[in-house]
Protein backbone atom coordinates (compact mmCIF):
# COMPACT_ATOMS: atom_id res chain seq x y z
CA UNK A 1 0.00 0.00 0.00
CA UNK A 2 1.56 3.35 -0.79
CA UNK A 3 1.08 6.39 0.59
CA UNK A 4 -2.15 8.43 0.33
CA UNK A 5 0.26 11.45 -0.56
CA UNK A 6 1.93 9.51 -3.31
CA UNK A 7 -1.91 9.16 -5.23
CA UNK A 8 -2.28 13.10 -4.90
CA UNK A 9 1.36 14.10 -6.18
CA UNK A 10 0.43 11.34 -9.02
CA UNK A 11 -2.80 13.06 -10.24
CA UNK A 12 -0.92 16.83 -9.79
CA UNK A 13 1.82 16.04 -11.95
CA UNK A 14 -0.73 13.63 -14.50
CA UNK A 15 -2.62 16.83 -14.86
CA UNK A 16 0.45 19.12 -15.00
CA UNK A 17 2.43 16.71 -18.18
CA UNK A 18 -1.62 16.21 -19.84
CA UNK A 19 -1.81 20.08 -20.15
CA UNK A 20 -2.75 21.81 -23.72
CA UNK A 21 -0.32 24.65 -23.88
CA UNK A 22 -1.94 27.75 -25.96
CA UNK A 23 -0.39 30.44 -27.47
CA UNK A 24 -0.61 34.19 -25.82
CA UNK A 25 -1.81 36.91 -27.62
CA UNK A 26 1.91 38.23 -27.61
CA UNK A 27 2.58 39.85 -31.35
CA UNK A 28 5.77 40.91 -33.20
CA UNK A 29 5.44 38.57 -36.38
CA UNK A 30 8.40 36.94 -36.19
CA UNK A 31 7.49 34.35 -32.90
CA UNK A 32 4.66 32.87 -30.80
CA UNK A 33 5.20 33.31 -27.08
CA UNK A 34 2.89 30.00 -24.79
CA UNK A 35 1.24 30.43 -21.67
CA UNK A 36 2.57 27.90 -20.18
CA UNK A 37 5.91 26.58 -19.81
CA UNK A 38 7.45 23.34 -21.68
CA UNK A 39 9.33 22.05 -18.15
CA UNK A 40 9.40 23.06 -14.92
CA UNK A 41 10.48 21.35 -11.78
CA UNK A 42 7.32 19.36 -10.84
CA UNK A 43 7.63 17.74 -15.06
CA UNK A 44 9.87 15.70 -12.48
CA UNK A 45 8.51 12.29 -11.99
CA UNK A 46 7.13 10.99 -8.65
CA UNK A 47 9.94 8.35 -8.29
CA UNK A 48 12.79 10.61 -9.33
CA UNK A 49 12.05 12.25 -6.12
CA UNK A 50 10.21 9.84 -3.41
CA UNK A 51 10.95 6.96 -1.34
CA UNK A 52 7.84 5.37 -2.05
CA UNK A 53 8.58 1.79 0.15
CA UNK A 54 6.15 3.29 3.68
CA UNK A 55 8.70 1.00 5.52
CA UNK A 56 11.82 2.80 4.33
CA UNK A 57 9.96 6.81 4.57
CA UNK A 58 6.61 6.70 6.25
CA UNK A 59 6.14 10.07 6.32
CA UNK A 60 6.41 10.52 2.69
CA UNK A 61 9.18 13.13 2.86
CA UNK A 62 10.93 13.97 -0.69
CA UNK A 63 14.73 12.33 -0.33
CA UNK A 64 16.16 13.66 -3.56
CA UNK A 65 14.15 17.13 -4.20
CA UNK A 66 14.51 19.18 -7.60
CA UNK A 67 15.14 22.91 -7.76
CA UNK A 68 14.87 23.42 -11.46
CA UNK A 69 14.70 22.37 -15.04
CA UNK A 70 16.16 24.57 -17.45
CA UNK A 71 18.96 24.99 -20.26
CA UNK A 72 17.82 22.11 -22.70
CA UNK A 73 19.14 20.87 -25.74
CA UNK A 74 16.26 20.16 -28.42
CA UNK A 75 15.86 17.20 -31.69
CA UNK A 76 13.48 15.88 -33.34
CA UNK A 77 13.66 12.15 -33.87
CA UNK A 78 11.17 10.32 -35.99
CA UNK A 79 8.50 12.87 -35.40
CA UNK A 80 9.20 13.19 -31.93
CA UNK A 81 10.15 16.28 -29.93
CA UNK A 82 13.17 15.75 -27.48
CA UNK A 83 14.76 17.96 -25.07
CA UNK A 84 17.53 16.82 -22.99
CA UNK A 85 17.32 18.82 -19.78
CA UNK A 86 19.77 19.95 -17.26
CA UNK A 87 18.23 19.03 -14.22
CA UNK A 88 19.31 20.87 -11.37
CA UNK A 89 19.17 19.02 -7.82
CA UNK A 90 18.04 20.69 -4.46
CA UNK A 91 21.88 19.84 -3.92
CA UNK A 92 23.11 21.86 -6.71
CA UNK A 93 24.71 19.47 -9.62
CA UNK A 94 22.96 19.70 -12.41
CA UNK A 95 22.21 16.71 -14.48
CA UNK A 96 20.77 15.65 -17.96
CA UNK A 97 17.24 13.45 -18.65
CA UNK A 98 15.83 13.15 -21.53
CA UNK A 99 11.63 14.96 -22.44
CA UNK A 100 9.66 13.60 -24.93
CA UNK A 101 6.89 15.45 -26.56
CA UNK A 102 4.58 14.22 -29.78
CA UNK A 103 4.13 17.98 -30.26
CA UNK A 104 7.12 20.35 -29.00
CA UNK A 105 4.71 22.32 -27.05
CA UNK A 106 3.01 20.54 -24.23
CA UNK A 107 3.05 17.20 -23.20
CA UNK A 108 6.84 16.55 -22.22
CA UNK A 109 7.88 13.73 -20.18
CA UNK A 110 10.69 12.62 -19.02
CA UNK A 111 11.90 9.10 -19.48
CA UNK A 112 12.03 6.80 -16.51
CA UNK A 113 15.83 7.49 -15.88
CA UNK A 114 18.22 10.80 -16.04
CA UNK A 115 21.43 10.24 -18.33
CA UNK A 116 24.20 8.98 -16.35
CA UNK A 117 27.54 9.24 -18.11
CA UNK A 118 30.75 7.44 -18.02
CA UNK A 119 32.43 8.50 -15.03
CA UNK A 120 35.46 9.65 -17.15
CA UNK A 121 36.64 13.16 -15.81
CA UNK A 122 37.41 12.50 -11.74
CA UNK A 123 38.10 16.23 -11.08
CA UNK A 124 34.59 17.09 -12.74
CA UNK A 125 32.05 18.40 -10.15
CA UNK A 126 28.74 19.98 -12.40
CA UNK A 127 27.60 19.10 -15.92
CA UNK A 128 25.47 21.43 -18.10
CA UNK A 129 23.56 22.95 -20.89
CA UNK A 130 23.88 20.18 -23.45
CA UNK A 131 23.85 21.41 -27.40
CA UNK A 132 22.56 18.50 -29.35
CA UNK A 133 23.86 18.27 -32.85
CA UNK A 134 23.56 16.13 -35.61
CA UNK A 135 25.67 15.51 -37.42
CA UNK A 136 26.26 14.91 -40.73
CA UNK A 137 29.08 11.34 -39.86
CA UNK A 138 25.73 9.96 -38.85
CA UNK A 139 25.72 10.35 -35.04
CA UNK A 140 24.35 13.20 -32.61
CA UNK A 141 26.80 14.68 -30.53
CA UNK A 142 26.15 16.05 -27.01
CA UNK A 143 28.67 18.87 -26.15
CA UNK A 144 27.77 20.38 -22.48
CA UNK A 145 29.94 22.87 -19.79
CA UNK A 146 32.26 20.48 -17.84
CA UNK A 147 32.70 22.15 -14.78
CA UNK A 148 35.38 21.36 -12.13
CA UNK A 149 37.41 22.94 -9.39
CA UNK A 150 39.94 25.75 -9.80
CA UNK A 151 41.90 23.81 -7.52
CA UNK A 152 44.99 26.87 -8.09
CA UNK A 153 43.61 29.59 -6.41
CA UNK A 154 42.31 29.62 -2.74
CA UNK A 155 38.68 31.14 -3.71
CA UNK A 156 36.41 28.31 -2.41
CA UNK A 157 34.39 29.39 -5.49
CA UNK A 158 36.95 29.44 -8.34
CA UNK A 159 35.86 26.92 -11.00
CA UNK A 160 37.15 26.10 -14.44
CA UNK A 161 34.83 25.51 -17.09
CA UNK A 162 35.92 22.82 -19.78
CA UNK A 163 33.35 21.65 -23.28
CA UNK A 164 32.38 18.18 -22.66
CA UNK A 165 31.39 15.81 -25.49
CA UNK A 166 29.50 12.88 -25.31
CA UNK A 167 27.63 11.13 -28.50
CA UNK A 168 24.79 8.89 -29.07
CA UNK A 169 22.33 7.59 -31.96
CA UNK A 170 19.32 6.76 -30.03
CA UNK A 171 19.56 9.33 -27.09
CA UNK A 172 19.75 6.30 -24.56
CA UNK A 173 23.32 5.04 -24.98
CA UNK A 174 25.75 7.51 -24.41
CA UNK A 175 29.58 7.07 -25.40
CA UNK A 176 32.04 10.01 -23.59
CA UNK A 177 34.50 11.73 -25.76
CA UNK A 178 37.50 13.51 -24.37
CA UNK A 179 36.59 16.82 -23.30
CA UNK A 180 37.29 19.60 -25.65
CA UNK A 181 40.83 21.17 -25.85
CA UNK A 182 41.21 24.79 -26.91
CA UNK A 183 45.16 25.69 -27.23
CA UNK A 184 45.01 29.38 -26.53
CA UNK A 185 41.68 29.72 -24.26
CA UNK A 186 41.75 28.69 -20.75
CA UNK A 187 38.19 27.96 -19.99
CA UNK A 188 34.81 26.73 -22.32
CA UNK A 189 31.40 27.07 -22.07
CA UNK A 190 28.82 27.67 -24.50
CA UNK A 191 30.73 25.12 -27.33
CA UNK A 192 28.59 24.00 -30.03
CA UNK A 193 29.16 21.92 -32.65
CA UNK A 194 28.44 22.51 -36.49
CA UNK A 195 25.94 20.10 -38.13
CA UNK A 196 28.51 20.04 -41.14
CA UNK A 197 32.08 19.16 -41.66
CA UNK A 198 34.53 22.17 -42.56
CA UNK A 199 37.05 21.86 -44.95
CA UNK A 200 36.70 18.10 -43.99
CA UNK A 201 37.06 18.96 -40.37
CA UNK A 202 34.53 18.86 -37.42
CA UNK A 203 34.06 22.83 -36.67
CA UNK A 204 33.10 24.43 -33.38
CA UNK A 205 31.46 27.46 -32.21
CA UNK A 206 33.03 28.19 -29.14
CA UNK A 207 33.32 30.86 -26.73
CA UNK A 208 37.01 31.77 -24.96
CA UNK A 209 37.26 32.77 -21.34
CA UNK A 210 40.22 34.25 -19.28
CA UNK A 211 38.07 32.95 -15.96
CA UNK A 212 34.82 31.21 -15.25
CA UNK A 213 32.27 34.07 -15.21
CA UNK A 214 34.21 36.66 -16.74
CA UNK A 215 35.14 36.52 -20.56
CA UNK A 216 37.70 38.80 -20.19
CA UNK A 217 40.10 39.13 -23.18
CA UNK A 218 37.43 36.82 -25.24
CA UNK A 219 36.21 38.74 -27.77
CA UNK A 220 33.05 36.85 -28.78
CA UNK A 221 31.56 33.89 -30.61
CA UNK A 222 34.99 32.18 -31.40
CA UNK A 223 35.19 29.32 -34.40
CA UNK A 224 37.52 26.85 -34.98
CA UNK A 225 38.45 23.37 -36.36
CA UNK A 226 39.25 20.21 -35.63
CA UNK A 227 40.38 17.21 -36.93
CA UNK A 228 39.79 14.24 -34.43
CA UNK A 229 36.19 14.07 -32.65
CA UNK A 230 37.41 11.71 -30.26
CA UNK A 231 40.53 13.47 -29.02
CA UNK A 232 39.28 17.18 -29.63
CA UNK A 233 41.61 20.14 -30.30
CA UNK A 234 41.27 23.40 -31.79
CA UNK A 235 44.19 25.50 -32.25
CA UNK A 236 43.31 28.69 -33.29
CA UNK A 237 39.45 30.57 -32.39
CA UNK A 238 38.50 33.25 -35.06
CA UNK A 239 35.54 35.72 -33.42
CA UNK A 240 32.70 35.13 -35.46
CA UNK A 241 30.06 37.25 -33.34
CA UNK A 242 32.11 40.15 -31.74
CA UNK A 243 30.92 41.56 -28.36
CA UNK A 244 30.33 45.37 -28.91
CA UNK A 245 30.46 48.62 -26.40
CA UNK A 246 26.31 49.71 -25.34
CA UNK A 247 24.55 46.41 -27.23
CA UNK A 248 23.35 43.62 -25.64
CA UNK A 249 26.16 41.54 -25.97
CA UNK A 250 28.57 44.17 -24.41
CA UNK A 251 29.67 41.79 -20.77
CA UNK A 252 29.46 38.64 -22.93
CA UNK A 253 28.02 36.17 -26.02
CA UNK A 254 27.54 32.59 -26.26
CA UNK A 255 26.24 30.20 -28.91
CA UNK A 256 23.09 29.29 -27.88
CA UNK A 257 21.36 26.47 -30.81
CA UNK A 258 22.36 24.89 -33.40
CA UNK A 259 22.63 26.99 -36.17
CA UNK A 260 19.77 26.20 -38.61
CA UNK A 261 20.79 25.85 -42.51
CA UNK A 262 18.65 28.44 -44.68
CA UNK A 263 18.59 29.16 -48.39
CA UNK A 264 20.68 32.47 -47.38
CA UNK A 265 22.77 31.20 -44.83
CA UNK A 266 23.23 29.41 -41.30
CA UNK A 267 20.95 31.57 -38.73
CA UNK A 268 22.09 31.25 -35.02
CA UNK A 269 20.32 31.73 -32.41
CA UNK A 270 22.47 32.99 -29.03
CA UNK A 271 22.90 34.51 -26.13
CA UNK A 272 23.98 38.39 -25.14
CA UNK A 273 24.58 39.31 -21.72
CA UNK A 274 24.88 43.06 -20.05
CA UNK A 275 25.80 44.75 -17.20
CA UNK A 276 22.55 46.29 -14.93
CA UNK A 277 22.78 47.72 -11.59
CA UNK A 278 20.20 44.96 -10.97
CA UNK A 279 22.78 42.77 -12.12
CA UNK A 280 23.06 40.84 -15.29
CA UNK A 281 20.88 40.68 -17.73
CA UNK A 282 20.68 38.02 -20.50
CA UNK A 283 18.76 38.22 -23.53
CA UNK A 284 18.24 35.79 -26.95
CA UNK A 285 19.41 37.40 -30.25
CA UNK A 286 19.73 36.07 -33.78
CA UNK A 287 23.10 36.62 -36.48
CA UNK A 288 23.54 34.53 -40.05
CA UNK A 289 27.10 33.29 -41.07
CA UNK A 290 27.80 32.50 -44.69
CA UNK A 291 27.15 28.67 -46.30
CA UNK A 292 30.12 28.49 -47.65
CA UNK A 293 31.88 30.34 -44.41
CA UNK A 294 30.40 29.29 -41.40
CA UNK A 295 32.43 31.67 -39.33
CA UNK A 296 31.74 34.88 -41.42
CA UNK A 297 28.65 36.72 -40.40
CA UNK A 298 26.93 38.12 -42.90
CA UNK A 299 23.77 39.38 -41.37
CA UNK A 300 23.35 40.80 -37.89
CA UNK A 301 19.70 42.39 -36.82
CA UNK A 302 19.80 45.38 -34.40
CA UNK A 303 18.44 44.29 -30.58
CA UNK A 304 17.00 41.23 -28.77
CA UNK A 305 14.98 38.19 -30.52
CA UNK A 306 13.62 37.04 -27.57
CA UNK A 307 13.87 39.10 -24.17
CA UNK A 308 12.61 37.29 -20.48
CA UNK A 309 9.17 39.47 -19.86
CA UNK A 310 6.33 38.69 -17.51
CA UNK A 311 7.14 36.00 -15.10
CA UNK A 312 9.99 34.83 -17.03
CA UNK A 313 11.87 37.41 -15.22
CA UNK A 314 11.93 36.44 -11.70
CA UNK A 315 13.67 32.59 -10.90
CA UNK A 316 16.97 31.39 -9.14
CA UNK A 317 19.19 33.97 -11.50
CA UNK A 318 16.39 36.79 -12.55
CA UNK A 319 16.83 38.69 -15.49
CA UNK A 320 17.83 35.57 -17.89
CA UNK A 321 16.29 34.02 -20.90
CA UNK A 322 18.73 31.52 -22.41
CA UNK A 323 18.42 29.07 -25.37
CA UNK A 324 20.89 26.06 -26.37
CA UNK A 325 18.01 24.24 -28.53
CA UNK A 326 16.18 25.03 -31.26
CA UNK A 327 13.98 22.06 -34.02
CA UNK A 328 13.68 23.22 -37.26
CA UNK A 329 11.67 20.93 -39.66
CA UNK A 330 10.95 19.50 -42.52
CA UNK A 331 8.10 21.81 -43.19
CA UNK A 332 10.01 24.94 -42.16
CA UNK A 333 8.37 25.55 -38.19
CA UNK A 334 11.06 26.34 -36.10
CA UNK A 335 10.39 25.67 -32.44
CA UNK A 336 13.11 27.88 -30.02
CA UNK A 337 13.28 26.29 -26.15
CA UNK A 338 14.65 28.75 -24.01
CA UNK A 339 14.86 29.14 -20.33
CA UNK A 340 13.63 31.71 -18.44
CA UNK A 341 15.81 32.85 -14.91
CA UNK A 342 17.44 29.45 -14.91
CA UNK A 343 14.38 27.64 -13.40
CA UNK A 344 12.22 26.81 -15.87
CA UNK A 345 11.86 26.08 -19.73
CA UNK A 346 9.43 27.73 -22.35
CA UNK A 347 9.24 27.11 -26.39
CA UNK A 348 8.58 29.71 -28.92
CA UNK A 349 7.37 29.05 -32.12
CA UNK A 350 8.17 30.55 -35.79
CA UNK A 351 9.38 29.60 -39.39
CA UNK A 352 12.19 29.52 -41.43
CA UNK A 353 10.91 31.98 -43.48
CA UNK A 354 9.78 34.43 -40.87
CA UNK A 355 13.14 33.63 -38.87
CA UNK A 356 15.18 34.30 -42.23
CA UNK A 357 12.90 37.53 -42.94
CA UNK A 358 13.71 39.07 -39.54
CA UNK A 359 17.55 38.02 -39.61
CA UNK A 360 17.89 39.13 -43.04
CA UNK A 361 15.81 42.34 -43.08
CA UNK A 362 16.16 43.99 -39.63
CA UNK A 363 18.18 46.52 -39.96
CA UNK A 364 21.71 46.67 -37.93
CA UNK A 365 22.79 48.32 -35.08
CA UNK A 366 24.07 51.67 -35.63
CA UNK A 367 25.78 51.90 -32.30
CA UNK A 368 24.94 55.32 -31.54
CA UNK A 369 21.63 57.32 -30.23
CA UNK A 370 20.96 59.94 -32.81
CA UNK A 371 21.97 57.12 -36.06
CA UNK A 372 19.26 54.88 -33.80
CA UNK A 373 16.42 58.02 -34.13
CA UNK A 374 17.46 58.31 -37.42
CA UNK A 375 17.10 54.75 -38.49
CA UNK A 376 13.57 55.05 -36.65
CA UNK A 377 12.64 58.34 -38.50
CA UNK A 378 13.18 57.06 -41.82
CA UNK A 379 10.97 54.46 -40.96
CA UNK A 380 8.20 56.77 -39.41
CA UNK A 381 8.59 59.09 -42.71
CA UNK A 382 8.00 56.09 -45.17
CA UNK A 383 5.03 55.28 -43.16
CA UNK A 384 3.79 58.40 -42.99
CA UNK A 385 4.27 58.75 -46.70
CA UNK A 386 2.76 55.47 -47.38
CA UNK A 387 -0.50 55.77 -45.40
CA UNK A 388 -1.50 58.93 -47.46
CA UNK A 389 -1.25 56.88 -50.71
CA UNK A 390 -3.32 54.63 -49.79
O1 LIG B 1 22.92 32.28 -15.23
C1 LIG B 1 22.76 32.57 -16.59
C2 LIG B 1 23.60 31.63 -17.47
O2 LIG B 1 24.95 31.81 -17.12
C3 LIG B 1 25.89 31.09 -17.87
O3 LIG B 1 26.01 31.61 -19.16
P1 LIG B 1 27.36 32.40 -19.56
O4 LIG B 1 28.40 31.37 -19.61
O5 LIG B 1 27.15 33.09 -20.86
O6 LIG B 1 27.53 33.39 -18.45
C4 LIG B 1 25.59 29.62 -17.99
O7 LIG B 1 26.08 29.02 -16.84
C5 LIG B 1 24.13 29.29 -18.11
O8 LIG B 1 23.94 27.97 -17.69
C6 LIG B 1 23.23 30.18 -17.27
O9 LIG B 1 21.89 29.98 -17.68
Amino acid sequence: MLHKKYYEEVKKYDELVSRKNEKTDFYNGVFDRYKDPVLTRNHIPVFWKYDLNPETNPLFIERLGVNAVMNSGAIELNGKFYLVARIEGNDRKSFFGVAESDTGIDGFKFWDYPILLDDTCPEETNVYDMRLTKHEDGYIYGVFCSESKDTKSNDLSAAVAAAGIVRTKDLKTWERLDNLKTLRSPQQRNVVLHPEFVNGKYAFYTRPMDDFIDTGSGGGIGFGLCDDIEHAEIDEEIITSKRKYHTLTEAKNGAGAVPIKTEKGWIHIAHGVRNTAAGLRYVIYAFATGLEDPKKVIAEPSGLLIGPMGNERVGDVSNVVFTNGAIARENGDVFIYYASSDTRMHVATTTIERLTDYVFNTPKDPLRSVECVAQRCNLISRNLEFMKQI
